[in-house]
């Protein structure tokens, strides 16, 4: 399927979902509503195999949970010891990772790493001692299967009482469905990076800012990107041009609707099972309270919209004051949205907004602003290096300079002095960080790099609403052991775009060792992102410190979100031996080789 042809049927699609959008009002007045289904207790028996859907039109095949997408609500008590016996009905082999858990090695359902996968007519059991509440999530983690539907919400139920109160509960699950076959998604992702991305910069654009900016300014700009083989649309490399974005497994035509009685105080746990997008959420004249972050209590934050990235969990509590509000999640890129309603009754609907501008990448995101007093939310054009013309030099002047420029791990504006700074600080792949320029693997080093933690994120800064930052986030209590790290790793994020390689440190997964941890220890992971997107790291097995300020009560997260040219930290206690995961939960960054294995003994 060639562009044209996949534009004229993503047109398609959502022409129907405008059309029948008025159709699927009246429709649902007769429907019950239809809540997520849910499985209780410490025994649960779960089925995988293939199911038909349809969620754009044409029927297609999931790979799914007990017959559905996103599988079943599995609500599990903290302090049980409970027993999942997972049957697998396709015809190859097939795994559950318990996302943000803390359990045992062998359970984590990694194959290859933690066991050897669940074979086709299999049954496997986990079996693992619950140690913490909140809300959660579970995925395949075999092969394209997470792409495909095997993906469901995972509750576990504090002891205790919780620290704030809610009078209704619902999973808000965001996803991302597409009928092509992933394969075909990657190899042409492999093919082309900016396959999915309609938002090319014309002539058009060109008159535009030439009229803005003039004429000189922007012919620079132009060439600046052109020579660095990059565009500033590159905001998620799968877009809407493929994607359907689901709220609860529903597109947003068919208007997933989550109900309340008037008064309420309704609590939201969002969860992004995407495979690729990042999405921005919203809901239209409601204030949110944050109260947790990846299932852990924080501070209370008032908030109009936050960014969730892919495998990252918020809950938030809200008052509803209208009988039907519309809950929003434009991707990041802006290219499509999922949408569902919190209504006093089924078949009701509020207005839905228009998506925001679509965003530009800018000179800072690649770590190349020497002004770092602004955050520029739009593309200024041309840009000023001290005086220094790069847009006449060559790529590969251009990667001499910017290793000139770079200092290979320390950045004097990055931080203000921390805990157990001046601890030893060694590259996690053994590597000299002043040699990855130039490397197959890598397109870009940051020269300049930064503390982005205040910042909720591009398209976000400044556009006016209050957004969530994870400056913000604060653990509720504090932590008892939150001694300072005896040793740091360094890791850079680096990326090859034109190429589809992304990787750590220049090098894809099948090119590198495990990370030594010595088990017990207390360490520090930096994380230097050296590309123009985004990466949601994600560490199996552990919940780690985000070194953002707060003291003893520094935000514990499963996954952060690294924006482009940020360096930014956080701290774990490596008390569970084993092989664990730790990756870039983009689907296909992971697939493309951005993936270690942290080795605690
Ligand atoms: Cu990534």
């Amino acid at each position: 399927m060639d562009k044209v042809e996949l534009l004229g049927r993503r047109r398609f699609v959502e022409g129907l979902a405008l059309t029948t959008g008025l159709a699927a009002l009246g429709a649902s007045r007769t429907r019950a509503a239809a809540p997520l289904a849910m499985l209780r207790g410490d025994r649960i028996d779960l089925a995988i195999g293939p199911t038909p859907v349809d969620f754009t039109g044409r029927a297609r095949i999931a790979t799914a949970v007990n017959g559905l997408v996103p599988g079943p609500i599995l609500r599990l008590r903290e302090g049980d010891t409970v027993t999942l016996n997972v049957t697998n009905r396709l015809d190859e082999p097939t795994s559950i990772h318990w996302h943000g858990i803390l359990l045992p090695n062998p359970m984590d359902g990694v194959p290859g790493l933690t066991f050897r996968g669940i074979m086709p007519g299999e049954t496997f059991t986990y079996r693992f001692p619950v140690r913490q509440a909140g809300t959660y999530w579970y995925h395949s983690h075999s092969g394209m299967q997470e792409q495909t539907g095997l993906y469901g919400p995972l509750i576990l139920e504090p002891r205790g009482r919780e620290p704030y109160s809610y009078q209704r509960d619902h999973v808000v699950m965001l996803s991302d469905w597409t009928d092509e076959d992933p394969m075909t998604v990657l190899s042409n992702l492999k093919q082309q990076s900016d396959y999915y991305n309609y938002n090319q910069r014309t002539l058009g654009t060109f008159a535009k800012d030439a009229r803005r900016d003039g004429l000189g300014a922007t012919i620079d700009d132009r060439l600046m990107w052109g020579k660095m083989r990059m565009s500033p649309t590159d905001l998620m490399d799968v877009s809407g041009a493929t994607y359907t974005f689901l709220m609860n497994g529903q597109p947003p035509a068919r208007n997933w609707t989550g109900l309340f009685t008037p008064g309420e105080k309704v609590r939201l746990r969002f969860i992004n099972g995407a495979s690729m997008t990042t999405f921005d959420v919203r809901i239209p004249g409601l204030t949110m309270t944050v109260v947790q972050a990846d299932g852990s209590d924080v501070e209370p934050v008032e908030i109009e919209e936050f960014r969730i990235g892919v495998a990252e969990t918020y809950d938030v509590i809200v008052t509803p004051r209208q009988d039907a509000c519309t809950i929003f999640a434009q991707a990041q890129d802006r290219s499509g949205y999922a949408r569902g309603t919190l209504a006093v009754r089924e078949g009701l609907a509020a207005p839905i907004p228009p998506m925001d501008p679509r965003p530009l990448r800018t000179m800072a995101d690649m770590g190349m602003n020497h002004d770092m007093k602004s955050t520029p939310a739009v593309d200024k054009g041309g840009m000023d290096m001290g005086g220094m013309d790069m847009s006449k030099m060559t790529p590969e002047e251009h990667k001499h300079h910017m290793t000139m420029m770079a200092p290979p791990s320390h950045d004097a504006m990055s931080h203000g002095a921390k805990p157990g700074d001046n601890i030893p600080t060694s590259n996690a792949d053994g590597i000299d960080p002043g040699t990855l320029a130039g490397q197959a693997g890598v397109d870009n080093v940051a020269m300049q790099t930064r503390d982005r933690l205040g910042e909720a994120g591009i398209g976000l800064d400044g556009n006016g609403r209050r957004n969530l930052t994870y400056r913000d986030l604060e653990a509720r209590r504090p932590h008892r052991r939150s001694l300072p790290p005896t040793r740091a790793l360094e890791f850079h994020l680096t990326g090859n775009m034109e190429r589809f390689l992304w990787g750590f440190d220049g090098k894809k997964f099948s090119q590198a060792g495990p990370i030594r941890v010595a088990l017990g220890e207390r360490i520090r992971f930096v994380l230097i992102n050296d590309t123009m997107m985004e990466h949601p790291i994600h560490l199996h097995g552990y919940l780690f410190e985000i070194e953002n300020g707060r003291g003893d009560r520094l935000p514990l997260k499963h996954t952060v979100n690294v924006k482009p040219a940020e360096r930014m930290s956080f701290v774990f206690t490596a008390d569970v031996p084993g092989h664990w995961a730790f990756h870039c939960h983009l689907l296909y960054h992971m697939e493309a080789g951005m993936f270690r294995t942290v080795l605690v003994a």
